[in-house]
């Protein structure tokens, strides 16, 4: 294993002039047959710079999709798709944690891997449903002896241990297959969701599918959780979506903010969310809109825009994401994967790959059109010392330091206001382009002048800025209309490592003739995790800064557009570390 303290240059060497071993892409998952088994890391010095200090993350080896997230007993668990053997995917079992708090977290023995005919060739994603008896079952897909995709059940051994650390198959597994006469593709049917109960009494649920190109959701319906039956039509299914992985679909209150409702929760004052992650671009989008619970189907609200130019949880790195309801305190919990920005090299030296987002409460905006998401509040009690500047005018080209915090591992909350906006005062955008942010935020990056913004956060800097990730807003006039682009800008996130540096983007929902316009960064060595206009907006970047590292890091606002801005309030936190696995 490679002493990361001192080994950058050799580690640059490794990542510029190596190929990766990669072999090819298959299903979803980069695919290395021989890195599997043979990459497994005795152990990982905890201190490396990018391990993170409180986002999720085993102690070693390759983790992929968070699975069948629930709280018992007052107790939360979350498992997810782990590799024991490696730091690149594959050997596909379920690894287990658990929590009181979702911030600290204790490791447990694998609850579920290869054992059975039904799933000898890895154990994928799945949810877990808490029957109204109080019992659980997990819902999974296990890859068969013939490498097909069928979808098993598996249940706590002793209901009455809090942790459940022992789970069982039942012999009837598995509940859902291919065959011959239901027309599904064997490698393309996976991800059961968490089950909901309709007014006749039978649960459902939905899996994960395609057919040629055209994403669906398959409807299977049962009386007794056990025998399942095929629905003639599936819940939903877009053309031209490709593979729908990890499919959720749950309702959100449309009477009232700030609550989440449990899965089977349908009714006057609910909406319903259908979120799909596709494999071909690697993203997730979700719509908003109703279940028609006689139909059994789900109809997206009029004008949503079904593909990942559409709504997303997250426009930067966040995939394979799920939900589950917090029973004790009312709320819909969202877990994501965050996947590394290397290629396997880099993941092989460092012995680890992948980390989940900080888990964010979700509900439905005011006016119904989108979903707000922030940190779980439980985060907060990491933060420690505190520094806040008063309210200063932040002229066109300055440079802020926030100096007093541990700048590699914060919490910062900042809002601006703007001046009164003119239309020659303001930068014009053509209308399409609106379609494509991440493209503006490209072309547009951190060092290009605007009139107002860039202004923002320089974050995980350097000191002479030769390394800095940049969060940002920009305002442009396009026709009568202002709108706000908001960027996580990686290009200069290292000055050594070279990997997938984007500038992500979106553009925000918020009025800036009306609203003050916030932004809130999480930031953890090598996370940085954005939520902008109040959490209507989510940006998660992946870095790997080689200078701007521990007490080498610093936090900067900035403005390098001609027009001053008002920073109205500013307050950053360090971190103290959460203790995981
Ligand atoms: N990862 C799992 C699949 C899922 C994919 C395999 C999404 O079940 O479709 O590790 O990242």
């Amino acid at each position: 294993m490679i002493n990361f303290s001192c080994s950058w240059i050799f580690l640059s060497l490794v990542i510029l002039f190596s190929h990766g071993g990669f072999l090819k892409l298959e299903a979803s998952h980069n695919i290395y047959r021989h890195l599997q088994s043979a990459s497994e890391s005795s152990s990982v010095d905890q201190k490396q710079p990018y391990r993170t200090a409180f986002h999720f993350q085993p102690s070693k080896n390759w983790m992929n999709d968070p699975n069948g997230p629930f709280i018992y007993k007052g107790i939360y668990h979350l498992f997810y798709q782990y590799n024991p053997f490696g730091s690149v995917w594959g050997n596909i079992v379920w690894a287990h944690s658990t929590s009181t708090d979702l911030v600290n977290w204790t490791p447990h023995p694998h609850a579920i891997y290869p054992s059975i005919p039904s799933d000898i060739n890895g154990c994928w994603s799945g949810s877990t449903t808490i029957l109204p008896n109080g019992k659980l079952v997990i819902l999974y897909t296990g890859i068969n002896k013939e490498n097909h995709q069928v979808q098993n059940m598996a249940v706590p051994k002793n209901l009455s241990d809090p942790y459940l650390l022992e789970w069982v198959k039942p012999t009837y597994n598995p509940l859902m297959e291919p065959t011959p006469y239901n027309e599904i593709n064997g490698s393309s049917f996976r991800d059961p969701t968490t089950a909901w109960m309709g007014p006749d009494g039978r649960w459902r649920l939905i899996v994960g599918n395609k057919k040629r190109q055209r994403g669906i959701a398959i409807l299977y319906r049962s009386k007794d959780f056990v025998r399942w039956t095929k629905a003639q039509h599936p819940l939903h299914s877009v053309k031209d979506n490709g593979m729908w992985e990890c499919p959720d679909f749950f309702p959100v209150s449309s009477e009232k903010t700030e609550i989440g409702l449990d899965t089977s929760t349908i009714g006057n004052g609910v909406k319903h969310v259908l979120k799909v992650s596709l494999d071909n671009t690697r993203y997730e989008y979700y719509t908003v809109g109703t279940y028609d619970i006689k139909k059994d189907k789900y109809i997206p609200d009029v004008g949503s825009v079904e593909s990942d130019f559409g709504l997303r949880y997250d426009y930067g790195k966040f995939y394979a994401s799920k939900t589950f309801f917090d029973s004790i305190k009312h709320r819909r919990i969202l877990w994501g994967w965050i996947n590394e920005s290397t290629n396997a090299t880099l993941d092989i030296a460092k012995g680890w790959s992948g980390i989940q987002a900080i888990p964010r409460e979700m509900w439905l905006d005011k006016l119904g059109k989108q979903l707000i998401q922030w940190p779980i509040r439980e985060i907060e009690k990491l933060r420690t010392k505190q520094v806040s500047i008063p309210r200063m005018d932040l002229k066109g080209g300055s440079l802020v330091e926030i100096s007093g915090v541990t700048a590699s591992q914060a919490d910062i909350e900042v809002t601006f206001e703007l001046p009164k906006l003119e239309h020659n005062n303001v930068e014009t955008i053509e209308k399409s382009l609106l379609m494509n942010p991440k493209m503006v935020c490209g072309q547009k990056v951190t060092s290009v002048k605007g009139m107002f913004g860039p202004f923002g956060l320089l974050v995980l800097a350097s000191k002479n800025l030769q390394e800095y990730t940049a969060v940002f807003f920009r305002i442009f006039r396009v026709d009568y209309k202002y709108v706000v682009l908001m960027c996580s800008d990686q290009t200069r996130s290292s000055a050594y490592l070279d990997y997938d540096k984007p500038s992500y983007g979106v553009f925000l929902d918020v009025d800036p003739t009306k609203e003050k316009l916030s932004l809130r960064s999480l930031i953890d060595r090598s996370i940085v995790e954005s939520f902008g206009g109040e959490g209507k907006a989510c940006i998660t970047s992946r870095v790997y800064p080689s200078l701007a590292i521990d007490g080498g890091a610093h936090l900067y606002a900035f403005n390098n557009g001609t027009q001053s801005v008002i920073i109205s309030s500013l307050t950053a936190w360090s971190m103290k570390n959460a203790h995981i696995n």
